[in-house]
This record gives structure tokens, sequence and C-alpha cells, in this order.
């Protein structure tokens, strides 16, 4: 029997502030047990429904989110995305930046959102509870700033999410316990709506209504938990003009690839003659890995087509279209404009080649007498059991080491044949660095079992996605190609299917960051480590103490 967290938001915004002033924004969210939808389980749900409700603010604004829980997990939330400069206390992941809400208890998650504006969205992130557990976060421009684009007539918020007719938390438990990977979801959603159902009373068709000549912005965030998704609208192209809450060039596609944990704001111009056009939901995956391959379907409607009307079809690509899902990620530029100016790091103080990939360990007690496992350069992460941040602040020995390897033990043919021995190592390492200091990460695909797609995202600070290839990374010849002008700026960004990015950020935010694939079932087998960032000089460069509400272990 599962539950839904109930995230209860009222939105209670202080009226009237001069725009001088840093407003704050103020959410109540109750975490509380709902009932059943299809299949008799009873699921987890936020106010009665999911997604739950959008968090507004503007850039520079400090948000307040009051959190209790009303459920019989442990519960944390992340706000995705959100770089939480000097608030790495309110950052969110269990056991990395705070032990969780445990039955009964509160938080005040107390942050500022700076220097970024556009989508992003917030998630459970403890277990498998985020499946249900999220909503978006709308981060307006300032008040006097506009859009580096046409001003759109309205917005609309799309998310997308994956659905399983049983109890996530059994899910993953259950293959946790066999030590193979979990059953795929039942339907993928749009704004909760998983349309129709095998075996399920309907669920409902998602609909966008628009108005002729209207020019929409699409806030398109992927909350999926397992799923890489393609979106696309019948006889429409899209224009993107933001990625994770950075402004991009323009970029018009008739499909849009995004991962788990992005999100992607499109203009949409209603256009076409009025009628009733198909959008489609669909999964990528170009691995022989099991996926979730039911396609969703909803409606974009011009008024006065009858509903008996015939729709505009338009096929989703297939899912292994990997020149598609490659062109899209290469063709993504940061705005770079005088205003919004691409910070990229010239010079790279710590230079690190992480590979991500899957391995086998042995397990008596399983299935196969193996277990699937997670690792990033064969480290797979084991949680501990105080939060690491807690540990850093205390100065409390025995919960990680700082030893996490800057490369692999060992130099293969990491996209051939899969080396003799897929076994990796346990621990809990994280990586240390200086106070702003600059880091390259090459993050590269490991074919041990089969080469795979891993959507890594990195908390407390977005990075430049200055390049990416198939096969090895060759540190002579690929970065000779780098783009150091106007990489795009994201949070999450995919490592291709046996191949490999190189990304870039600045070390300037004191604290312990997640740095993980935003597959949870890659995460959840251990394909994660942390960074810790020392502090810098006097009270600005450093982490602050802890809020006296923080959840105790
Ligand atoms: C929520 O549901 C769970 C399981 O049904 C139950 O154990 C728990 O007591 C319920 N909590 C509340 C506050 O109703
Ligand atoms: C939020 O944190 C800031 C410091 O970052 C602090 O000044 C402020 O009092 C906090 N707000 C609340 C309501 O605790
Ligand atoms: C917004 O208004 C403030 C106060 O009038 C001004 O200082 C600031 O430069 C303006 N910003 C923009 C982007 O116009
Ligand atoms: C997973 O799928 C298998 C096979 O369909 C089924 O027997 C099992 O009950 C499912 N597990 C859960 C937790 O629903
Ligand atoms: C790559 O994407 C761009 C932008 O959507 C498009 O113009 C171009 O035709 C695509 N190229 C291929 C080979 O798909
Ligand atoms: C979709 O996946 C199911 C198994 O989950 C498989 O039986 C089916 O052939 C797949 N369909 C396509 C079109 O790949
Ligand atoms: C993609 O999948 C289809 C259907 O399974 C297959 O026929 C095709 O060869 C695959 N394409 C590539 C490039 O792997
Ligand atoms: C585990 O066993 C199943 C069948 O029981 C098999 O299909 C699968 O390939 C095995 N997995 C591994 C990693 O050995
Ligand atoms: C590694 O950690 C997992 C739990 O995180 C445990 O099940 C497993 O036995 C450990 N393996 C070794 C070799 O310590
Ligand atoms: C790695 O293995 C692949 C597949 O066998 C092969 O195509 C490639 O040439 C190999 N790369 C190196 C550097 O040996
Ligand atoms: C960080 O380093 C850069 C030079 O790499 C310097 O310009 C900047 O002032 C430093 N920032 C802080 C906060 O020390
Ligand atoms: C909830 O968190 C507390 C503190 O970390 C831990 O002791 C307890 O075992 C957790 N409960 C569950 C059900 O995971
Ligand atoms: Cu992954």
């Amino acid at each position: 029997m599962a539950l839904y967290v109930r995230v209860a938001v009222t939105l209670l915004l202080l009226p009237t502030l001069a725009d001088s002033l840093v407003r704050h924004y103020k959410f109540n969210l109750v975490l509380k047990n709902t009932t059943k939808i299809c299949s008799s389980k009873a699921i987890v749900t936020v106010n009665g429904r999911c997604p739950g409700p959008a968090l507004y603010a503007r850039e520079d604004d400090n948000v307040l989110v009051r959190v209790v829980n009303h459920v019989s997990y442990n519960v944390t939330l992340h706000w995705h995305g959100v770089r939480q400069r000097q608030t790495a206390w309110a950052d969110g992941p269990g056991y990395i930046t705070q032990c969780p809400l445990q039955p009964g208890q509160g938080y005040l998650y107390n942050f500022t959102v700076t220097g970024q504006r556009g989508t992003l969205l917030w998630h459970a992130h403890i277990s498998w509870l985020r499946a249900t557990v999220y909503g978006a976060i709308v981060i307006l421009p300032k008040k006097n700033a506009s859009y580096p684009f046409p001003k759109p007539d309205k917005e609309e918020i799309i998310i997308l999410g994956e659905w399983w007719k049983a109890d996530t938390e059994a899910v993953i438990n259950q293959a946790m316990q066999a030590g193979i990977p979990p059953n795929v979801s039942d339907a993928h959603t749009i704004n909760g709506l998983t349309g129709p159902v095998p075996n399920c009373s309907p669920q409902g068709t998602y609909t966008l209504h628009v108005e002729p000549g209207k020019t929409y912005l699409l806030r398109i965030i992927n909350a999926a938990l397992n799923d890489e998704l393609f979106f696309q609208i019948a006889g429409h192209h899209l224009t993107v003009v933001e990625v994770d809450a950075t402004y991009t060039k323009p970029l018009t596609t008739p499909t849009i690839y995004i991962a788990p944990g992005q999100t992607t704001n499109a203009l949409l111009k209603a256009d076409q003659p009025p009628a009733k056009y198909l959008i489609t939901v669909s999964s990528f995956m170009d691995a022989p890995v099991g996926v979730d391959n039911l396609t969703n379907y909803g409606i974009l409607r011009y008024p006065g087509t009858p509903t008996a009307a015939t729709m505009v079809l338009t096929s989703p690509p297939p899912l292994n279209a990997t020149a598609m899902q490659s062109n899209f990620t290469a063709s993504l530029r940061s705005l770079n404009s005088k205003q919004y100016p691409t910070a990229v790091p010239l010079t790279i103080d710590r230079s690190l080649f992480f590979t991500v990939g899957v391995g086998v360990n042995p397990c008596a007690t399983c299935v196969n007498g193996s277990m699937l496992v997670g690792d990033i350069n064969n480290v797979s992460f084991v949680m501990p059991t105080i939060a690491l941040l807690q540990a850093h602040y205390y100065n409390i020995s025995g919960v990680f080491t700082d030893d996490f390897p800057a490369a692999p033990p060992v130099i293969y043919n990491y996209t051939g044949n899969p080396p003799s021995n897929l076994r990796t190592m346990n621990g809990t390492k994280v990586y240390r660095l200086p106070f702003n200091s600059t880091v390259q990460i090459v993050l590269q695909d490991s074919a041990a079992i089969a080469p795979e797609s891993h959507p890594t995202h990195l908390h407390g600070s977005n990075f430049f996605v200055v390049g990416k290839g198939l096969g090895n990374f060759d540190p002579n010849e690929d970065p000779k190609s780098f783009n150091l002008v106007d990489p795009v700026e994201r949070n999450t960004v995919d490592v291709p299917t046996g191949g490999w990015t190189a990304i870039r950020f600045r070390a300037d935010n004191p604290g312990v960051w997640f740095l993980h694939c935003h597959l949870e079932v890659h995460t959840t087998w251990g394909l994660k480590m942390a960074f810790l960032v020392d502090n810098g000089n006097g009270p600005n460069e450093s982490l602050p103490p802890p809020p006296s509400d923080l959840p105790k272990c």
C-alpha cells in the first residue's frame, strides 16, 4: 500500500513591497496521506493531486517553504536546479545535505533564487518518492526585466512524469532484493494525466487549448523517474529559448528531447488551421535496456474545433532515435548576450575523469547470485546514516572519506568489450574542492554490461557543457574542439550511450553537493558521489550554521 505524500501549498504573497526590497514568498507544504488512484493502491499525492502546485517567485526573491510531514515515510524535498548559494542546508537530498523529515516533523526550506530565471522543478529526494511528489518552479524575470525573446501571450506548464499501477516503493524494494532491474512504469503522464491505461478506469487526456495567432511559452519539465523523453506536437514547431533556467539562443525544432531533471522553455505559435493536433510523449532508449515504450498522447486544440473532427497526427520518433537526440543536444547554445554573458571557466584547476556506468556485484540472496550496481570511477556510493553536510560542518568522523578518485582505477576501452571483472567497490567518498576552484569533469560512459545513456545532475552549481563525443574521450585531441564561447549552461546533461560529455563549473558555493545520474534506478544502484566545497575567506564565502529546525537522524 502506497501513500501519496500530500504537499499542500499555500502561496502567501506578502503584497505591495517596494521593488527595491527583497520580497519573501512563503509556501506551506503539508505532507499527508491521500486516496487511491486505479488498482486500489493508495498513492502519494501533493495537495490531493499529482503533480503538486507550482511555486512561483521572481529572480532575487527569498523563498520560504514550510514542510510538514504527515505520512509514514521519511521525506525530503529538493529544489532541483536552484543553485542554493550559501544555503546548502536547504538543498534537500536525503542524507547528503539533511536528515529526512520523519513522520510528524516539519522543516523550513529557506533559500533565495539569485542569478537565474526560468523553469525548474521541485521533487522528493529520498528513495523513489519523487515518482509522485513533484511540481514546477517558475522563476519570473525581475519586475522590470523582459524576456530576451518576443513576449508570449500566455504560458503553460507541461510536466511529464511516469506512473506505476503499483506502489513505487514496493517496485524498487523488490528489485533491490532480487538484484535485477525494477519493473518499468505502466504509463507516461502529462500534468499527471496518463491517458487510457489497460485495466484502469479512464485517467484523462491532456488538452492544450490555444487561440489562433497567439504565442505560448511552454514550460516543459521532465519529472519522470527513469525515462528520457521526446515531446512533439503535430503540425507545429517549437522554439527553445531556455533550458534549466538559463537562456539559450533560439532553436527551432519539431521534436524536443528532455531527460529526467531537465526543463525546457519553448515558444509555440498557434499559427495552423483550426483543428485538433496530436501531442506525443515517448521514451528515448538506444541501449538494450527495458523501458516503458508506451506513448502518451495529448491534444492541442483550437477553439471551435468539433470534438468529432479528425486529428492531425504525428508519429513519435522511434525509441532508438539516437541521431535526433544527439543533434538536439548538440544544437543547444547559451544566449551569451551582453546582459546574460556565458561565464565558462577558461582555465581549469581540477581536471577530473569520471567513468559512469553499471556493474555486477556478488549477492548470495539475489535471484542470479549477483546484483546490478551503479558506479562512478568504480565506486558504488553507499548512503550514510547521517547527512554528509552535517558530518562536514560538525567534523564528525567516520561518516565519509574525502578520497574519491579523480580517475578510474583501471584504464580500459570503456566503450568496447567489457572488462573481465565487473565488480565495483563500496564507499561513501567525497571529492574535496578548494573554494572558487574551476573544475572540468569528463563524464565517460563505461559499458560494463552495455553502453547506456546517463543524464547526470549536479547540485549547487550550474555547469557548462563544453564538449561531447562518441567512444573513449581523447585527452589530446577532443579538447581542441571544445566550445568555450557559448556552451549551453545546465544542471543536468546526458552522457551519450557509448560516449562522453565534458562539463565545467566554478566551485564557489561552500557545502556538500550531490552529483548523480538522474535515472532514479541508477541513483539507487549507487551511480552517485558528492563534492565537498571548502569555505573561502570570511562569512560571505562560508557555509553558515544550520537552521535550528534542521531534522536530526
Ligand atoms: C497514512 O497511511 C499509512 C498507511 O496507510 C498509515 O500507516 C498512516 O498511519 C497514515 N497516516 C496518517 C496521518 O493518516
Ligand atoms: C532565512 O535565511 C536568512 C539567511 O540566509 C535569514 O536571514 C532569515 O532570517 C531566514 N528566514 C527565516 C524566516 O528564518
Ligand atoms: C529595474 O529598476 C531598478 C530600479 O528602478 C533599476 O535600478 C534597475 O536597473 C532596473 N533593471 C532593469 C533590468 O531595467
Ligand atoms: C513486477 O512485475 C512482475 C511481473 O509482471 C510482477 O509479478 C510483480 O508483482 C511486479 N512487482 C511489483 C512491485 O508490482
Ligand atoms: C539538427 O537540428 C537542427 C535544429 O533542430 C535542424 O535544423 C537540423 O536539420 C538537424 N539536423 C539533422 C541531421 O537532423
Ligand atoms: C515494448 O516493450 C515491451 C516489453 O516491455 C515489448 O514486449 C514490446 O515489443 C515493445 N514494443 C516496442 C514497439 O518496442
Ligand atoms: C532501431 O530499432 C529498430 C526497431 O527495433 C531497428 O529496426 C533499427 O535497426 C534500430 N536502429 C538503430 C540505428 O539501431
Ligand atoms: C539474471 O537472470 C535472468 C533470468 O533469471 C536473466 O535473464 C538475466 O540475464 C540475468 N542477469 C544477470 C545480470 O546475470
Ligand atoms: C556494499 O554495500 C551494499 C549496501 O549498500 C551491501 O549490500 C553490500 O553487501 C556491500 N558490499 C560489500 C562488498 O561491502
Ligand atoms: C574500443 O572498442 C570498440 C568496440 O570494440 C572499438 O570499435 C574501438 O576501436 C576500441 N577503442 C580503442 C581505443 O581501442
Ligand atoms: C574567483 O576566482 C576568479 C578568478 O578565477 C576571480 O576573478 C574571482 O574574484 C574569485 N571569486 C571569489 C569570490 O574569490
Ligand atoms: C527515517 O529516518 C530516521 C533517521 O535517519 C531513521 O532512523 C529511520 O530508520 C528512517 N525510517 C525509515 C522507515 O527509513
Ligand atoms: Cu544513469
